[in-house]
């Protein structure tokens, strides 16, 4: 385990900088397999390239391999296969009890975490979202792991953002993510790699202009309309679900930037994010 240390530095923009006093936690929500582990480990990556102490935090205890060596890890207090066996569980009811049960332990791992001293606390959630967002025990975990300085990196899978239909499914998810978790928010388009230049700038379109995005729901398809109405998706933005994503690659480095660029807008002055 080790301990990072906080020294004067340049950021990225070239200003000096002194060190954050509070270290900022990110954590980074969003269904499964949508990149939350391979981008946690990226943008420790690009953090420590720019002289920014970073550590990571695993909450999936039931995470296999990890391509990176969480610096605090659930699983060194809580074993899904253990649970499994202890309580008679099958593998999602051991998700739900390990939920309940991370919540109970939270401050032995907020403890650990208080360790370091670090500009960065970037923390990988289970998959299955549902978990992690919708229970009682995630409030608890975000207020004592995240503090002050919560923000919810919001992964977009780009299968399903890629078309109007499903990039309304994951904003109205996001959105949903948010209600329960009212922490300020980066909506981040994942793997954009994966999207031609087209498909990323019609998705960045619609999540600036809702108008646009409508009007693609109903190219798709017109029965759409029986389902959302423009109202609905104007509900959707004053809840908080209407900042433009943020395009990212963990394979190409895209966006990572700008993911840092959004936290420092956050929490040292510039634009607001709704809270
Ligand atoms: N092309 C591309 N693939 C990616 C990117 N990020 C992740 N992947 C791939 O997507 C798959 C899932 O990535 P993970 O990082 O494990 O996703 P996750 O959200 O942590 O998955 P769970 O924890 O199981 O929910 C892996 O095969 C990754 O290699 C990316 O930026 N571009
Ligand atoms: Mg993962």
């Amino acid at each position: 385990m080790s301990f990072s240390k906080s020294v004067e530095k340049v950021n990225v923009l070239g200003r000096r900088q002194e060190d954050a006093m509070v270290a900022k936690n990110l954590f980074f929500v969003g269904t499964a397999g949508c990149g939350k582990s391979t981008l946690t480990h990226a943008f420790q990556l690009w953090l420590q390239n720019q002289s920014y102490d970073a550590i990571t935090v695993n909450l999936d205890p039931g995470a296999d391999s990890l391509l990176y060596a969480p610096d605090v890890d659930v699983r060194d207090w809580i074993k899904l296969d253990e649970i499994m066996r202890e309580y008679g569980l099958g593998p999602n009811g051991a998700q739900v009890a390990a939920a309940d049960l991370l919540a109970l332990n939270i401050r032995r791992v907020s403890d650990v975490v208080s360790k370091f001293t670090s500009d960065y606390v970037l923390i990988d959630t289970p998959g299955q979202l549902e978990l992690f967002t919708f229970r009682q025990s995630s409030k608890v975990v975000v207020e004592q792991l995240g503090g002050e300085t919560a923000i919810l990196a919001f992964l977009f899978d780009p299968a399903l953002a890629k078309t109007a239909s499903g990039y309304v499914s994951s904003l109205m998810l996001s959105a949903t993510v948010h209600f329960r978790l009212p922490v300020p928010m980066i909506p981040i388009l994942a793997k954009a790699d994966n999207l031609s230049e087209a498909e990323m700038e019609k998705i960045s379109l619609w999540s600036k202009d809702y108008y646009s995005l409508f009007s693609a729901l109903l190219d798709e398809s017109i029965d759409a309309q029986t389902q959302v109405s423009m109202e609905f998706l104007q509900a959707l933005e004053t809840v908080g679900a209407g900042r433009p994503v943020v395009p990212v690659s963990a394979d190409t480095g895209l966006g990572l930037e700008d993911i840092y660029a959004t936290t420092q807008q956050v929490f040292e002055g510039g634009e607001d994010i709704e809270r």
